[in-house]
């Protein structure tokens, strides 16, 4: 019975059956079972198929969006069965994510964001039009791994590299990665400011991180 619901979570989220996953997910724990196994053995397998249906072209944007929400919402019911169990996920690294100042494009940053949340990373989202200043203090008050940062348009990417400079001026740089997107930068532009990373979509965001870090933590 409980293997039961925990498949049915696992292809509800791959068929973006957004009630059912939370309705499952409700299910699950009123039976008791353990939120970590909710998670790692009915959501994760269902959102790591969905990612990979989507790079082979199989699933486009809106699955991605679908799957990325009934997680999220999921996730929002799991939370507090953790917290009182002391049975907080494991976290694979912080990530600290925005849209740089001047830009109020936010639907390519959440997506990032919630993959990301999706495996295993603690995200600090701090929305749109995020003052360089403000992507500084937080690097530095939550000890982020990594910091995302979205631009859309042609004006504001600039503004990523003005993050990259006051990282620098404040001598956090070296402790933090750095990976930049959205829709007009490249692997060429995330050179030539100098950021760790790059990434055309959510998929390959959550890939990039976790290089990152592996590369990192193994020295
Ligand atoms: C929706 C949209 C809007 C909405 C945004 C709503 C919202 N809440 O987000 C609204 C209507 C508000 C808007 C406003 C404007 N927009 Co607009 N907008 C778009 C549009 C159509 C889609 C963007 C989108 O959401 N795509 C879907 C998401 C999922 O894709 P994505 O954002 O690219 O994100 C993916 C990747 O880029 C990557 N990614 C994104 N962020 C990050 C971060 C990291 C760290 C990593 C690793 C990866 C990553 O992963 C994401 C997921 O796959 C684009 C066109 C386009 N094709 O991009 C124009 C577009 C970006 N907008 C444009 C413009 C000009 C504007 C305005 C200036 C229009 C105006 N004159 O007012 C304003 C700007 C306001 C401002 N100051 O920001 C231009 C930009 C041109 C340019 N080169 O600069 C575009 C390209 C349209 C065009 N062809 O002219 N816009």
């Amino acid at each position: 019975m409980s293997t039961d619901i925990l498949t049915q979570i696992t292809s509800s989220i791959i068929d973006g059956k957004m009630d059912a996953v939370v309705e499952l997910t409700r299910q699950a724990i009123e039976a008791s079972l353990e939120p970590k196994s909710i998670i790692d053995q009915g959501l994760m397998p269902g959102i790591t198929i969905v990612g990979d249906k989507f790079a082979a072209g199989e699933y486009f944007l809106p699955n991605l969006v679908i799957a990325g929400t009934a997680m999220q919402k999921a996730m929002a019911l799991l939370e507090p069965e953790l917290r009182a169990r002391q049975q907080r996920r494991e976290t694979v690294g912080k990530v600290v994510i925005g849209t740089v100042k001047g830009d109020i494009h936010e639907i390519g940053k959440s997506l990032v964001a919630t993959m990301l949340s999706a495996n295993g990373f603690e995200v600090f989202d701090l929305g749109v039009d995020v003052p360089t200043e403000t992507f500084v203090t937080n690097v530095r008050e939550t000890g982020a791994d990594l910091l995302g940062l979205s631009a859309l348009l042609t004006t504001t990417m600039t503004v990523q590299q003005e993050v990259i400079r006051a990282l620098e001026a404040d001598g956090i740089r070296t402790q933090v990665l750095v990976i930049v997107g959205g829709a007009p930068i490249s692997q060429s532009w995330a050179e030539r400011i100098g950021a760790d990373g790059y990434a055309g979509d959510a998929i390959g965001a959550v890939k990039v991180a976790q290089q990152l870090l592996g590369n990192k933590r193994g020295g």
